[in-house]
């Protein structure tokens, strides 16, 4: 079973989420399926692409596998790890991604929504960021996609509470470009792709790569980058890290002592 599902119509294409029994989550399988997808998108020259899950999902994505957080003292949010990849294949991709939300976007996924171009949201939609919940240390580049989602007070609440965020808040909030019936989701975000596949894509690609490299550009000394680097690894090194995860686990309420 694939664990993506493709499609292209007229120039947009679409990707899929297609690993329900699973609720999604981002293993690195399904990560792996996701971006030989895009590949395979790029090579299709489509205007525009949209990721969604299937239609009247109750959960977008679960986030990051949980069974694949490493527990051997390696950093779970390396450069190379799969989250990673993904999210800048989203960013570096040659044309507008649309992220077509509806259900529960959990943790990692709400990374790979964030760092999409456009968010299309259903009425029910909601947004969790959880490393907090699970005592994970989030990695810089992902810090900077929250940071350019919203201001970062809500940034603040939504990391240190862990708490689903209501979609119709994170519209008021600008995290999310248009809010909709779940009935109109698709006939909306398909409208919009169409529209924009009819503009220049030159044009946009040159738009959508300046705006990447100018919403990345925040000088972080090396020093700096060290220092939080160290401050990461005493939390992956750390005993709440594990705790965090074998608790969710073993389906039970975390005890974080602080170590
Ligand atoms: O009991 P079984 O074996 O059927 O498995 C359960 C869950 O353990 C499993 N599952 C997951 N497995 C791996 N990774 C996950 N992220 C994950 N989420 C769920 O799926 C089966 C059904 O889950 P269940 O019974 O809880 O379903 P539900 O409908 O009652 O609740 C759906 C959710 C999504 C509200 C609930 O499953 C949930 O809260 N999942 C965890 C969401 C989350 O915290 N994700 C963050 C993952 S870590 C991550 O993304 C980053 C590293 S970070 O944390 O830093 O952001």
């Amino acid at each position: 079973m694939s664990l993506i599902l493709s499609g292209i119509e007229n120039t947009v294409g679409t990707l899929t989420l297609n690993h329900p029994r699973k609720l999604n989550a981002l293993s690195h399988a399904l990560v792996h399926e996701f971006i030989a997808g895009f590949e395979a998108m790029r090579s299709a020259e489509v205007r525009v692409l949209v990721i969604r899950a299937q239609p009247g999902a109750k959960v977008w994505s679960a986030g990051h596998d949980v069974n694949e957080l490493p527990l051997d003292g390696r950093d779970p949010l390396g450069f190379d790890d799969p989250l990673r990849q993904l999210v800048r294949t989203i960013e570096n991709f040659s044309c507008p991604v649309i992220a077509m939300v509806e259900g529960g976007v959990w943790g990692g996924a709400c990374e790979v929504v964030l760092s999409c171009d456009m968010v299309v949201a259903a009425r029910e939609a909601t947004f969790a960021l959880t490393p907090a919940r699970l005592g994970v240390p989030y990695n810089v580049s992902g810090m900077m996609t929250f940071m350019n989602a919203a201001n970062i007070r809500i940034i603040k609440e939504m990391a240190f509470t862990a708490q689903p965020v209501a979609a119709e808040r994170a519209e008021r909030l600008g995290m999310v470009n248009h809010l909709v019936d779940g009935a109109e989701l698709a006939d909306f975000t398909y409208r919009m792709a169409g529209v924009i596949a009819d503009n220049s894509p030159l044009s946009i690609r040159v738009m959508k790569e300046q705006l990447r490299v100018l919403a990345g550009a925040h000088p972080v000394s090396p020093r700096g980058f060290e220092r939080i680097q160290g401050l990461r690894r005493s939390v992956y090194d750390s005993h709440d890290y594990r705790e965090g995860i074998n608790a969710f686990k073993e389906k039970r309420p975390p005890k974080f002592s602080g170590h």
